[in-house]
């Protein structure tokens, strides 16, 4: 419904973030199709790229290079239009977005979706605890303008669409607003 073709035309930025199995890939890829915004999520980048810089023998798993993974986006954002996927948000320059959406999920429902991807002992605690924690959440809140920062719950398939109307209806007016 709402195509964006014009290159000439000022594109907002928008970052998704939130712990890992709130639903950013889902709401991101949509909010995509819908809009022909570019869709970029960061662990696919770095994983492509190897933008790695260590290992974490804890959770068995490589280190992201934070300065490398914003080298690389860097050009990217700078023509505005991207939507960014990422389970942590304070690395990022603020000035590259407009707005910044937290997914939330009651427990119940992440733990599910999390054991489901086959997180199991620590790993899956950790998740837990993270969203429990509102940790990305305050860490968006300290990184950001708070009248940028929004939480949007994210537990059935009802909330996905009521996010989608809501941030294309967001878009709508930054488009209005900015061109
Ligand atoms: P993330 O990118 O935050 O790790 P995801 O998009 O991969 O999360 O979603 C994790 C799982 O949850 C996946 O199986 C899709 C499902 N899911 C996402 N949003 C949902 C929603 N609003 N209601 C029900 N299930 C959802």
């Amino acid at each position: 419904e709402l195509l964006l073709y014009l290159k000439t035309m000022k594109r907002p930025n928008i970052l998704l973030t939130g712990t890992p199995g709130v639903g950013k890939t889902t709401l991101g890829k949509e909010l995509a199709q819908r809009t022909g915004l570019t869709y970029i999520n960061v662990g696919d980048l770095a994983k492509e790229g190897e933008l790695y810089d260590g290992f974490d023998e804890e959770y068995n798993c490589p280190v992201l290079d934070e300065d490398r993974v914003v080298d690389e986006l860097e050009e990217h954002m700078g023509e505005g239009g991207v939507i960014v996927d990422y389970h942590g948000c304070d690395f990022f320059p603020e000035r590259w977005f407009h707005i910044v959406f937290v997914l939330r999920t009651d427990n119940s429902y992440l733990y599910d979706r999390l054991q489901s991807r086959g997180y199991v002992g620590k790993k899956l605690q950790d998740n837990i605890q993270c969203e429990i924690f509102q940790t990305i959440y305050e860490e968006a809140m300290e990184s950001y303008k708070k009248e940028i920062v929004h939480q949007l719950p994210s537990n059935e398939p009802e909330d996905l669409e009521r996010n989608l109307e809501q941030i294309l209806q967001w878009i709508g007016q930054w488009l209005k607003d900015n061109n």
